[in-house]
């Protein structure tokens, strides 16, 4: 079978198809392409192999991998006529037996050739490496069928990898217009909106106005020359506005969480609120909503606190999906979030596939999502995590100190610098500030220290 004569197929098959398609992210598609059936028809999967095998012959490589499900039957395929190993990575966490991340024998530094069958942005691909390095594998050189992408060649060797590809999307709808499958119109249209995806997350597009407390955030950076969030996790008020007294001036944005004062009462947010104007920060209350959209719209703006009417932004989990959003934000305005998107405790659950729909989910959501909270081990982790943001969302980062260390219950923390380093547009400290002598000079300290490194990273970019 020749490389045209598969194409044909693929379409005689049902993989792929032109028409309106919702894809995971929401955006509607000219055209869809699926390649998982394809096990079903043995000439073809034959074939496929073949041309793999044909594309990958002269490099160099020790195992193969398929990421599951699609390209895990091809791969073992190829991996048979190359009398090479098979290894495979779960999908699926695995919670009891021996815990093995990934499937079959291999060495540490053993260089793994991946195969798959698509790539549309080249996200999943560098999220799979990534794994795979972690448990001490190399990886250098992915191969896929379809390049469906715009850039995701570029992607992945920004990322440091190579994509080698068996057809790209060009040669498959040249191959489908010239048999008369489609036509001119549908392949036209299927190019444009290929290259309208490239469009949407172009940086020097990003449009702040969309977002108010976004743009006030970063103005207020950039004029208290402070990338400093206190995180005021105190029990008494007594305290709480004698540490902010001194602490204010050091500050873009004050952390609190109000459900651990002792004597709260109808005092407090007017007082607050006084401190906000007089020292110019943001009121940041971390209340980490996470249930759905009609219980958070009442957590939100009734019971004692009322969190609406005095913090300008909230923290949100995405578990319980993007709903949670309409139910806190629909109807108010000047009102925004940050979504955890990771978490800097030890052993938390949340993992890559987790994080990356949600960023997905604040991408649709702009206007009401100013950035995430994350967290990561060094400055290389943080800076892996940061790429894969949606251009003009922010990092805010917990978990950081003076100094690298952890607390007993399982806080991890990174220095100021690795955080800045690594892409954080804010730190966010507690008892790195608060359970000190002098919280205001200590303050200081973050705050020039982190000035100081944030400055550096913004004249190199
Ligand atoms: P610390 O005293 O600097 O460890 O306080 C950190 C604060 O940030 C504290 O209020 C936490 O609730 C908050 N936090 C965090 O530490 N880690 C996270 O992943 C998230 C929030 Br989300």
């Amino acid at each position: 079978m020749t490389k045209k004569q598969f194409i044909l197929e693929l379409e005689k098959i049902g993989a792929i198809k032109f028409g309106k398609f919702t894809l995971k992210s929401g955006i509607i598609s000219p055209f869809y392409i699926d390649l998982r059936d394809m096990i079903s028809y043995p000439e073809m999967l034959d074939n496929v192999a073949d041309f793999l095998v044909r594309r990958i012959k002269k490099m160099e490589f020790d195992v193969i991998t398929g990421i599951p499900y699609t390209a895990l039957p091809i791969a073992s395929l190829v991996a048979s006529k190359m009398k090479k190993p098979l290894i495979y990575m779960r999908k699926e966490e695995k919670a009891y037996g021996t815990g093995k991340k990934i499937i079959g024998k291999f060495k540490e530094k053993d260089k793994c050739l991946v195969i798959d069958d698509l790539i549309t942005t080249g996200e999943s691909k560098i999220e799979t490496a990534e794994a795979m390095e972690k448990e001490g594998i190399v990886v250098q050189d992915f191969v896929v069928v379809i390049d469906r992408s715009a850039n995701g060649k570029e992607q992945l060797k920004n990322a440091g990898y190579n994509l080698h590809s068996i057809m790209t999307l060009d040669k498959m709808l040249d191959t489908l217009y010239d048999n008369y499958s489609i036509t001119r119109c549908q392949k036209d249209e299927v190019i444009e909106f290929t290259k309208s995806l490239l469009k949407k997350d172009d940086p020097s597009k990003i449009d702040y106005s969309i977002n108010p407390l976004t743009k006030k955030l970063l103005n207020l950076i950039k004029k208290k020359k402070s990338n400093l969030i206190l995180s005021l996790d105190v029990e008494k008020q007594d305290e709480f506005f004698k540490i902010l007294d001194k602490v204010g001036p050091e500050i873009v944005m004050l952390k609190t969480h109000v459900d651990i004062l002792e004597d709260y009462d109808e005092k407090f947010v007017p007082r607050l609120k006084e401190y906000a104007k007089k020292f110019d920060f943001i009121i940041f209350e971390d209340r980490k909503f996470a249930d759905i959209g009609n219980t958070v719209r009442m957590q939100y703006r009734s019971g004692i606190y009322k969190i609406s009417d005095w913090s300008e932004c909230v923290t949100v989990h995405m578990v319980a999906g993007e709903g949670i959003l309409k139910g806190l934000f629909d109807g108010l305005e000047g009102r925004s979030s940050f979504v955890l998107a990771r978490m800097s405790s030890k052993g938390n659950l949340i993992n890559e596939a987790y994080s990356r729909k949600c960023f997905d989910i604040a991408r649709k959501n702009r206007k009401v999502v100013s950035g995430f909270i994350g967290h990561g081990k060094d400055v290389e982790d943080i800076r892996k995590f940061k790429a894969k943001f949606p251009p003009g969302l922010l990092l805010l980062m917990p978990g950081v100190k003076l100094e690298k260390g952890s607390d007993a219950m399982g806080q991890q923390y990174i220095t100021v610098e690795e955080a800045i380093q690594g892409g954080a547009d804010c730190i966010i400290v507690g008892r790195g500030i608060y359970g000190q002598k002098d919280p205001g000079e200590v303050a200081k300290i973050y705050r020039e220290r982190a000035w100081k490194e944030y400055e550096k990273r913004e004249r190199k970019r």
